[in-house]
């Protein structure tokens, strides 16, 4: 039992929050550099401008997951970089080749590149055209999935389409924390079927281009809800069967339609579109970061760190007469509850829900308040412990019969976390924004032990991760 022979540990990047290199070589402008330059937006005023310069690091950036032995490594490319004029307009060649090099290192240290086309950074001219909220915003982003994978299809063997359309359409329009900012319920449920439409019609795209033997997924951020049944029924609904219906094959939820009757009559569902969700895919990638519990009782957005990032509005659209608890027990400088029995929970659900469908992790880690001591040390040992846990939770799924693929550790370095900047470093490796240093956490250094040693049963103790 554990870890079985292939799996993949990897870790995990997003474009907007790593590269930088903002205005360079032809990249435009998507909707989180307007929302970044808008003041008070994002903590502190911090863009992606810079970021932690992974545009100009990435052969530092490349040594260092090869000396961690990761045998995958997850990142996001910029639409907005490699079509900088549209979809109909040319390819960026100095966007696309900044991609392509990368994958090309990556292959030469036996790293599997598993590319994320959309991390959350829709380019603003699409925005302006209405956003995800228009239909034709999915057609688009199907042409950049065709054009992309016709120039990286020969070498990314494992291609996921979106990463947590809940956040692009809940956060960024019905709560409005995130990118493009807007708070417009209907909207938000607009745009969470055309991102499900803009899924399907990609996967099929990529298929038609890229290599015939490559693996097809999408990323969600499954809620893992406990509470009052009612409740977790009506959340579940509107955060995780809204994607999980369509892009499996089932369709939206008849609870799911009945709950947002008031808000929307789900008109922009097209006939046919049932089946254009829904091409099969390989595998299914899930972000886990801590559980949801929730009552029945007056609304209340869920609990932001430092009262920041809370919108007035509720993200959960439909679930007015729901309420996020405060959970017992450690919290992360998010203020996320530290729960790694969420993890396996989640895991397993979704192998009896979905039999036969591989799943990975394409997500877990915390962020902490680090500092490089003295001795150049950063003694990160309780995001030690927490991805412990989380492995050993990921393990107990694997021993209970889950089909389970790979774990990817966020982040591989510190970076912009979105509306709250760079306050929050979910990294294992530390930047130094002003210098652009990089600074293996003690986090770093065990999980390099881990995967070096992690076979069946042999997750590593904290005291591990020796230097
Ligand atoms: C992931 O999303 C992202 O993929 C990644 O880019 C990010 O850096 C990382 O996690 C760490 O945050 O109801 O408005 O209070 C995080 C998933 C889901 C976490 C929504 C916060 C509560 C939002 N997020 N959740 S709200």
């Amino acid at each position: 039992m554990g870890f079985p022979e292939g799996f993949l540990w990897g870790a995990a990047t997003a474009a907007y929050q790593i590269e930088g290199a903002a205005n360079e070589d032809g990249r435009a402008p998507s909707i989180w550099d307007t929302f970044s330059h808008t003041p008070g937006r994002v903590l502190a005023g911090d863009t992606g401008d810079v970021a932690a310069d992974h545009y100009r690091r990435w052969p530092e950036d490349l040594a260092s997951m090869a000396e961690l032995g990761l045998n995958a490594y997850r990142f996001s490319i910029s639409w907005s970089r490699v079509l900088p004029e549209g979809t109909h307009g040319p390819l960026n060649r100095k966007g696309v080749d900044f991609y392509s090099r990368l994958i090309d290192g990556l292959l030469e240290h036996g790293i599997a590149p598993v590319a994320t086309l959309y991390h959350w950074d829709l380019p603003q001219d699409l925005e302006d055209a209405g956003g995800w909220p228009v239909r034709d915003t999915a057609f688009r982003f199907a042409e950049y999935a065709e054009r992309i994978g016709r120039e990286l299809g020969d070498r990314v063997r494992m291609w996921t389409t979106l990463n947590e359309p809940w956040c692009s359409a809940f956060l960024g329009y019905a709560s409005g924390v995130h990118a493009p900012g807007r708070t417009d319920p209907a909207a938000a449920l607009a745009a969470a079927h055309h991102l499900n439409l803009g899924h399907g019609l990609a996967v099929r795209a990529l298929r038609g281009v890229v290599s015939p033997d490559a693996r097809h997924s999408v990323t969600l951020n499954l809620h893992h809800l406990r509470g009052d049944p009612e409740a977790v029924r009506r959340v579940d609904a509107v955060a995780n069967r809204i994607f999980l219906g369509p892009m499996l094959g089932t369709g939206y939820p008849a609870d799911l339609l009945e709950d947002t009757a008031p808000i929307t009559d789900w008109s922009f569902v097209r006939d046919g579109d049932a089946g254009t969700c829904a091409p099969l895919i390989d595998v299914l990638g899930v972000n886990y970061y801590q559980p949801t519990l929730v009552s029945l009782g007056p609304s209340s957005a869920e609990p932001g760190a430092d009262g920041h990032a809370v919108s007035e509005a509720t993200p959960f659209v439909g679930c007015e007469d729901v309420a996020f608890l405060p959970q017992e027990g450690e919290h992360t400088a998010m203020g996320w509850v530290v729960d790694a029995t969420g993890l396996d929970e989640m895991l397993l659900r979704l192998h009896r829900d979905h039999p036969g469908l591989p799943l990975m992790v394409t997500e877990n880690g915390a962020a902490f308040d680090d500092t490089v001591d003295g001795d150049g040390r950063v003694r990160d040992e309780r995001r030690i412990a927490y991805l412990r846990d989380h492995v050993a939770a990921a393990e107990r799924a694997l021993d209970a019969g889950v089909d389970l693929r790979g774990y990817f550790a966020w982040s591989l370095m510190d970076n912009f976390e979105w509306s709250y900047g760079y306050s929050r470093r979910f990294g294992i490796i530390h930047v130094d924004y002003a210098t652009g240093t990089r600074t293996w956490k003690d986090s770093a250094f065990w999980y390099r032990d881990l995967i070096a040693t992690g076979g069946p049963g042999r997750v590593p103790s904290q005291e591990a991760g020796s230097r």
